[in-house]
């Protein structure tokens, strides 16, 4: 599908106006493996010249690294030279110098440039039927799939084949293609669906990026007939065994299962009194011959809380299942950790699972999809988020850089204690929640590209500065033909998506989740404020205000005990009101609403300040956007500026409503006299 007004697919990164300052070079590719002949169509499509001599571009695959993925730069005799390790580096390596915009040696620095992570996951929550009340695309917010239609696997895959180009250029290599949550119709593609995974493989495999499904743990049952699916039970193990002796052959490089089990109502081992190495193991042994993967979800916890139980933390729940069985995976189960303990809201701690289990292969899950914020209608740039968070240190220091661990480092197999077989296995790497849809720019708002643009940049390299790999993606975006030179792009475009993106994530939290506050959405779809929409709820995410204070104690002195779970520093740091940062206040405490922040400021005045300033970053981004009409394509332009003006109308909500009700629930006044209902 396509938007009725823009019949076309915008092209996203990569429009030929990125390739221009390629026509007319030569360039040799020496290599015979496919994505060698992937990346002489690439520079046919350039209008480079492909020639077997002397060229200003030389690409070798040396074949030394098999499944090393990196390659070196070197400056030849007036010519680039660049030798890969094998031919998915090819590809990389093309894309690289597409990146850096030229192919003078002058342009670029000699040296060798690999991925931080093996894996660099994509997962899409998408059915094949359209869900009643989720739609086609779980927390999808740009239309339809790309890989279903008409309750079947769509018959044209050239959106697929495009969808993989741009991942390409990201870095991503793996993509699972169907819903965490397997419904009936979608458990049917690891069998009888088959041959359709098999021409989504197809349509993915000259991109270097490998498919895998979400698969359902009751399958024995459902598509097997049998009366168990127990992990321990011989039929049980030999009917996983044979279905994915059905899939490699369907599918030889099938990259492996992600599960979601014993959460949410999907069915795991907990039914037969198994734990969740039991479960993965199952799967794990069945693909173990087949190099595949499992990943298995630690997104596991009490969805059916009773409010009235101040017992029970949601935020402990996966270190409370998963710490104590570090050691019993197997060396091909990667345990896929969402990146704080909630659930991907704006602002939350780090999951102190990522830094429990040394001897288990970990995986950080973030999210690409805004489902917590702002769904795509508003411009809400994940990069400096992510970035936090993969260059956060478990075991400190609390400030600065002495080279100690980060969250990067432990789902690369480097953390402390990480056993060998963590390490040679480089770890879990990064996966992450697309946010990619049949919508006619990808992403809905236009804007929200950058994600997923970033994702791959920062999976492959965690140590980027997200500013600069926004700018990588404006120029690879908005590269236009009519402005001189190669790839040039208008200097007031550049600006202007600067202005509007470069701080939106904290422009969004300031007028959503003040002081580490998160959920205060309305339930179900969770777009737009509902200060107590899941207060009295049984999903376990509660901030517990009342006419004196607001916040979660989670400290060890008084509270859940949650804090107990990091390791020192951060320990005692979330612990005391002294330490705890401020933007996670209220995550690790409750506070009177006078209680005074580092900078000085009360919490309820602070809530006034942060909502208000907050909308007005987003009226100076309505601004900024207007000034672009007539400079960037129109459609693009219409979009945006439509979206940003939803944008507005929220934030005008969300300000109103929290305000309002701390103002009510407080009866303090806001010190600057503002208009409060
Ligand atoms: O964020 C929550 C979403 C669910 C999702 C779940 C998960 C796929 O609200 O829609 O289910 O997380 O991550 O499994």
């Amino acid at each position: 599908m396509t938007t009725p007004d823009h019949p076309s697919v915008h092209p996203a990164w990569l429009p030929d106006a990125a390739t221009s300052f390629l026509r007319g070079r030569t360039v040799r590719v020496v290599g015979d493996g496919p994505l060698a002949e992937t990346v002489r169509g690439e520079a046919r499509r350039a209008g480079a010249t492909l020639v077997d001599g002397d060229a200003d571009l030389v690409l070798r695959d040396t074949g030394a690294v098999p499944g090393g993925e990196g390659f070196v730069v070197a400056h030849g005799d007036g010519h680039l030279d660049v030798a890969a390790d094998d031919d998915a580096a090819l590809l990389h390596a093309w894309f690289h110098v597409v990146r850096t915009g030229t192919t003078d040696p002058a342009g670029h620095a000699d040296g060798r440039h690999e991925p931080a992570h093996a894996l660099r996951m994509l997962d899409h929550w998408d059915n094949v039927d359209v869900h009643p009340v989720m739609g086609q695309v779980e927390r999808g917010y740009s239309g339809g799939s790309i890989f279903y239609a008409d309750g079947r696997v769509r018959e044209d895959l050239s959106r697929v084949e495009q969808y993989a180009r741009l991942l390409a250029a990201t870095g991503v290599n793996r993509v699972a293609i169907n819903n965490v949550n397997v419904h009936a119709r979608e458990a049917r593609l690891l069998t009888d669906g088959l041959p359709d995974v098999a021409r989504v493989a197809a349509a993915f495999r000259p991109w270097g990026v490998r498919v895998h499904l979400s698969v359902s743990f009751a399958s024995p049952i459902v598509l097997g007939g049998l009366a168990t699916s127990d992990p321990l039970d011989p039929d049980v193990r030999a009917w996983w065994a044979g279905a994915v002796a059905r899939v490699h052959e369907a599918i030889p490089d099938f990259g492996g299962f992600v599960v979601k089990a014993d959460s949410e109502g999907q069915p795991g081992p907990f039914a037969y009194g198994r734990d969740h190495a039991d479960g993965a193991n199952l799967l794990a042994r069945a693909l173990a011959p087949y190099g595949g993967t499992v990943h298995w979800r630690a997104f596991v916890y009490d969805h059916a809380q009773d409010w009235r139980d101040r017992s029970t933390d949601r935020a402990r729940a996966a270190y409370d299942h998963f710490a104590p069985l570090d050691g019993r995976f197997d060396e091909n189960v990667v345990v896929q950790v969402k990146h704080g303990p909630m659930d991907f809201q704006t602002r939350e701690p780090v999951s102190p699972v990522l830094a429990a289990m040394p001897r288990t292969r970990l995986a950080v899950e973030l999210q690409v999809t805004q489902e917590y914020t702002g769904q795509q209608r508003h411009a809400c740039y994940l990069g400096p988020w992510w970035s936090e968070i993969l260059r956060f240190r478990p075991w400190g220091p609390v400030e600065g850089d002495d080279g100690s661990p980060t969250v990067s480092d432990v789902v690369g197999g480097a953390g402390p204690g990480a056993s060998p077989q963590v390490a040679a296995a480089r770890g879990g790497g990064i996966a992450a929640v697309s946010n990619v849809g049949d919508d006619a720019f990808w992403t809905g708002h236009p804007l929200a590209q950058a994600n997923l643009y970033a994702f791959g940049r920062l999976a492959w390299d965690p140590a980027l500065d997200p500013t600069d790999v926004l700018d990588e993606w404006v120029s690879l975006t908005f590269a236009s033909p009519s402005v001189a030179g190669d790839r040039a792009i208008d200097p007031d475009v550049r600006a202007a998506l600067h202005d509007v993106l470069d701080d939106s994530w904290r422009t969004y939290e300031s007028y959503t989740a003040p002081l580490g506050v998160g959920f205060m959405v309305n339930p179900g779809h969770h777009y737009g404020p509902s200060v107590d929409g899941y207060e009295y709820s049984p999903w376990g995410t509660y901030h517990f205000a009342d006419r004196d204070g607001i916040g979660v104690d989670r400290t060890r002195a008084t509270g859940t005990g949650y804090t107990g779970q990091y390791p020192a520093p951060w320990r005692d740091v979330y612990e005391s009101l002294d330490t705890c940062p401020d933007e996670l206040l209220l995550f690790f405490h409750h506070v009177p609403y006078g209680h005074v922040l580092h900078d000085g400021t009360s919490v309820v005045q602070h809530v006034y300040d942060t909502h208000f300033a907050g909308v007005e970053r987003v009226e100076a981004y309505v601004r900024t956007w207007e000034g672009l009409r007539g400079t960037v394509d129109d459609a693009v332009f219409e979009r945006v500026a439509e979206r940003l003006a939803e944008q507005l109308r929220s934030a005008r909500e969300w300000r109103d409503q929290v305000c309002t009700y701390f103002l009510r629930a407080s009866g303090v006044a806001d010190a600057h006299g503002r208009r409060i209902y």
